[in-house]
C-alpha cells in the first residue's frame, strides 16, 4: 500500500487504515472499478452504434445514411453543426 492511498482515506490521521477505513478504500475502489467498466460500456455501445449505421465505413454518421427520422435524434449530438456526428459527439451527448 503506498503512502498516497493510505493518507487518503485514513480519516483518524494515525497514518494506518483501520479496518473501517480499510472498508471505506475497498469501497472506493469498487465505484472506481464500476465506473470505468460503465464508460467503457459506453464507449463500446457508441461504437457499435455508429458502426451499424456507418454506411461508407467512415467512422461518422451523416444524415444520408439514416432516415430523416433517425437524424433529427442523431443531429441533435452534432455539436459542430458540419452534418456529420461522429463517435466523440455521440459520446459527448451521453451515448443515449
Ligand atoms: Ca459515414
Ligand atoms: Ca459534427
Amino acid at each position: 500500500m503506498n503512502e498516497k492511498f493510505v493518507e487518503q482515506f485514513d480519516t483518524d490521521g494515525d497514518g494506518k487504515l483501520g479496518p473501517k477505513e480499510r472498508q471505506s478504500a475497498r469501497d472506493q475502489s469498487q465505484i472506481t472499478v464500476s465506473v470505468a467498466k460503465k464508460s467503457l460500456e459506453t464507449e463500446q455501445s457508441a461504437a457499435g452504434f455508429i458502426a451499424r449505421l456507418d454506411k461508407n465505413s467512415d467512422g461518422v454518421i451523416s444524415s444520408d445514411e439514416v432516415d430523416e427520422t433517425r437524424w433529427k435524434v442523431i443531429s441533435r449530438a452534432d455539436k459542430d453543426g458540419n452534418g456529420r456526428v461522429t463517435k466523440e459527439e455521440w459520446l459527448a451527448r451521453g451515448g443515449q
